[in-house]
């Protein structure tokens, strides 16, 4: 007998008798002692409840449906804290706030004490957890697998202005949405060597020997569709040393040897490594990146083998892989090692079967971002993987001279081997190679992909590149984190919006209703209110909520220029000083913003703007009108209180830099108005909103090419023809804002006006402070200003990641959406 699934949702009072349940039995505490810790963990074993009935339906309905699936294989997985947004899912929000009102408690107090999962660095990883809400609200088949690091993203304190960085102890205080799975542990190998074994037929066989082995240990947490029974599964490996390792050493009599050896196993998943860009290639990468991939086609494989037996020719009709970026590439070499060597697949069939089933999205344009790795260091962790690799190479290029192509520049380029140096492997070639499908993550992303970033493989399979832009969930985005907008949106047309974001298209016919205009402008100012105390009480500054936010908040790129709004910022603050009673329209600079560790320039920039902040907020010629916020330790729980209040979406990036960007659809979802470049997604945005309701500035993403690579850009034009772009320069040049740090923060300068400012912030300048004077002009206009907000809102239905992952599954995986059976009666 199956246990009985209530999937009826509880009333308030069985809800609460559920929490006083897990205080007694999981905390061993009656209500009367326990603390805001225990409140938490026993609120959310309280909805785990509810989820893991719905994620045994699910498993029960695919066991018997045995659907396609697919498998999302990411290195991050920027979650956030998961409580609101299962209560929202599972609807049950309403009946656990007055669960807890029956309990004298508050459950805004309680959900703000979950800590903030941060797997990941920045966008790719919360476009991972992004689609897992969406695959599971659509009713796919899915898994999303992952690594689960006992430190995820660094906290971020300032001192001195300068960046510190603290380890994220997020598991210290327990993790309750995750359930260990002792039965699903598998053997991963590693290191050894080569063996070359005599065949019958007189040949060589290679055979990976003397490898030893470490497990990895799933821990799942359950990611549930927003009004379905639908349960998605993230599982999370940990790495685990076995027994019996080192076994030899154990039998010698060195015991403490023995055990300490073990600690290099299980410091395979101890750190998230916090760069979004590539220098960091260090070893433990490579072996963290192997673990994963190895661990998820192991789980797969097991799970192909109970339903489908040997019948390897049905592996793609069954289960497929969505590599998030080329972080999992080492999957397709996996795979093939699976096919070849354990299930005695001959090569050209496994190679089908494997490139069958994997799909390939790329997230960068920075050529210096695309991963590769040292042969030699690939040889010492993995040998029979780099043998793969090689071989699949010397087909591939087989193939492609068999198909005429003989320029030997044009074979170098297209070889998954370097060889000019030191020898490395390239994994984007290695991705592109083993997938059916590569896409981009914006339009203009996948054109430049196709015509600069992998040209060469764009005109060998044309079809193979395609583009799906980015999405983000309107679950997290707009539902859980502004309940004043969403109420009011659901006011004037109905609920449905939340899971078919088309349908705020409808609120397009209210965009000149005046009495609207007004309610969205109370919600705005209520949330820059709420934002202005907590804001306050993070970084000590006063904002004025009538001000204009404008907000710049992402991970601090050089690309991304931070710079130039900063410098807008210093701008500003001259014109102030030059004539203390010009009429400026009161702004609020909102900047969050995390740096590489080694990211130096970075790091130069933070200060900088800390700098710009301690100047500008306590100059008694300011008088208030400019404020400069730049809160510590961004993270998602915070872009969740800083959206709702934006005013102004800054998405700067040099054109053709930033693949797709998702926070510029995030703001204008919460109807900020976007100032921009014609970059990645913002493109889409701006077709979508309209030129009237969007402020664009600034070069192509041709113009900035065409300057870049003919050497014809000279920033020294711009500084002798500006003058308040000059003097923008010389403040900084001179450390006016820095104090002591005036000689370290000089490397700013240096990069502008010395190393030839390859992101094109001098060309961009004037343009962007005129576009910005245009945006104050326009904030003065508050019906008008509403408007526009209106009309953005309206026109993000497109940028939903339900249409993203409806993509996805039409156009590379072919899945169909099971509906999760309820058992009888219920
Ligand atoms: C690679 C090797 C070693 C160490 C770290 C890394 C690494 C880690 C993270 C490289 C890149 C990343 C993250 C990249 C990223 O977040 N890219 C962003 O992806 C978003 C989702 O598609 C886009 O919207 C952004 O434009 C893109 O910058």
């Amino acid at each position: 007998m199956l246990p009985a699934v209530h999937l009826k949702n509880p009333t308030a009072e069985e809800f609460r008798d559920r929490i006083i349940h897990y205080l007694r039995y999981a905390c061993g505490l009656e209500l009367r002692h326990a603390r805001a810790a225990d409140h938490l963990a026993a609120l959310e074993l309280a909805v785990r409840e509810t989820l893991i009935d719905r994620e045994i339906l699910s498993r029960r309905t695919y066991d018997e449906v045995q659907p396609k699936t697919v498998h999302y294989l990411s290195l991050e997985y920027l979650l956030g804290r998961l409580l609101h947004n299962n209560l929202i899912s599972t609807d049950l929000l309403v009946v656990a706030r007055e669960a807890m009102q029956l309990l004298g408690l508050n459950l805004d107090t309680v959900l703000e004490e979950e800590p903030d999962p941060g797997l990941g660095n920045g966008g790719l990883g919360r476009l991972a957890a992004c689609f897992l809400d969406s695959l599971a609200t659509l009713d796919y088949p899915a898994y999303g697998y992952g690594m689960r690091y006992d430190y995820g993203m660094f906290r971020q304190s300032f001192e001195d202005g300068w960046q510190v960085e603290h380890a994220d102890t997020w598991l210290q205080r327990g993790f309750r949405w995750e359930i260990r799975r002792d039965d699903l542990r598998v053997p991963v190998r590693f290191g050894g060597r080569i063996d070359w074994n005599r065949t019958e037929a007189g040949g060589h066989r290679p055979a990976w020997a003397d490898w030893r082995t470490a497990y990895g240990v799933p821990y799942d947490v359950l990611v549930a569709g927003f009004r379905t029974n639908t349960v998605g599964i993230l599982r999370l490996w940990d790495a685990q040393a076995a027994s019996e390792f080192d076994f030899h050493i154990f039998s010698k009599g060195n015991y403490v040897k023995a055990v300490a050896g073990r600690e290099r196993v299980e410091a395979l998943n101890r750190v998230l490594y916090p760069a979004d860009d590539v220098e960091a290639g260090r070893q433990l990468r490579l072996a963290q990146e192997y673990f994963l991939v190895a661990c998820a086609v192991r789980d797969v494989v097991d799970r192909f083998r109970r339903r489908h037996a040997e019948a390897w020719e049905l592996f793609p009709d069954k289960m497929v892989f969505q590599l998030n970026d080329t972080h999992p590439a080492l999957a397709v070499a996996e795979l093939m090692r699976f096919f070849v060597d354990d299930a005695g697949v001959p090569w050209a069939t496994a190679w089908e079967l494997t490139r069958a089933s994997c799909n390939y999205t790329n997230h960068t344009l920075l050529p210096e971002a695309l991963e590769t790795w040292p042969v030699t260091l690939m040889e010492k962790l993995i040998p029979r993987h780099v043998q793969i690799i090689y071989e699949i190479n010397r087909r591939f290029l087989e193939g492609v001279k068999a198909r005429g192509v003989s320029d030997p520049d044009r074979l170098r380029r297209l070889s998954i081997l370097q060889e000019d140096g030191e020898k490395r492997l390239r994994m984007a070639n290695l991705a592109i190679v083993g997938s059916t499908r590569v896409n981009g993550v914006a339009k203009l992303h996948t054109e430049l992909l196709r015509t600069r970033v992998v040209r060469d493989f764009a005109e060998i399979w044309p079809e193979r590149f395609i583009p799906i832009t980015n999405g983000v969930t309107p679950r997290r985005w707009l539902r859980a984190c502004n309940p004043r907008l969403s109420t009011v949106i659901t006011e004037r047309i109905g609920g449905g919006w939340a899971k078919d974001l088309d349908r705020l298209y409808e609120l397009s016919a209210f965009a000149d209703d005046e009495s609207f205009q007004d309610e969205l402008l109370e919600i705005k100012r209520a949330n820059k209110s709420d934002l202005a105390v907590e804001l306050e009480r993070l970084c000590d500054v006063a904002l004025d909520v009538d001000s204009l936010f404008d907000v710049q908040i992402k991970r601090l790129h050089e690309y991304k220029r931070q710079l130039l709004n900063v410098m807008h910022i210093i701008m500003l603050y001259q014109r102030i000083k030059a004539d203390p009673s010009s009429e400026v329209v009161p702004r609020s600079f909102i900047f969050g913003a995390k740096a590489a560790p080694s990211y130096h320039m970075a790091k130069l920039i933070i200060r900088l703007i800390n700098g710009v902040a301690d100047v500008v907020n306590n100059d008694s010629d300011v008088d208030g009108r400019l404020r400069v916020a730049f809160p510590p330790d961004y993270r998602v729980s915070l872009a969740e209180k800083i959206i709702p209040a934006a005013d102004l979406s800054e998405q700067i990036s040099t054109a053709g830099m930033e693949a797709s960007g998702t926070g510029n659809m995030k703001l204008a979802l919460n109807g900020a108005l976007t100032i921009g470049t014609l970059d990645g997604a913002n493109i889409e945005i701006k077709d979508a909103v309209g030129d009237d309701n969007i402020f664009i500035f600034g070069l192509t993403a041709d113009e900035v090419e065409e300057r870049l690579t003919t050497g014809s850009y000279k920033p020294w034009d711009f500084y002798r023809t500006d003058l308040e772009l000059a003097a923008v320069l010389d403040a900084i040049k001179t450390g006016e804002f820095v104090g002591r740090d005036r000689d370290a923060v000089r490397g700013v300068w240096s990069s502008l006006m010395e190393h030839g400012d390859r992101y094109m912030v001098l060309a961009d300048f004037r343009s962007y402070v005129d576009t910005q004077d245009r945006a104050a002009e326009f904030f003065k206009d508050r019906r008008g200003w509403a408007r526009a907000a209106i009309l953005n809102i309206a026109a993000m239905g497109y940028f939903s990641s339900d249409r993203a992952i409806l993509e996805y599954a039409d156009k590379i995986w072919g899945l169909v959406a099971v509906a999760v059976k309820t058992p009888e009666g219920s």
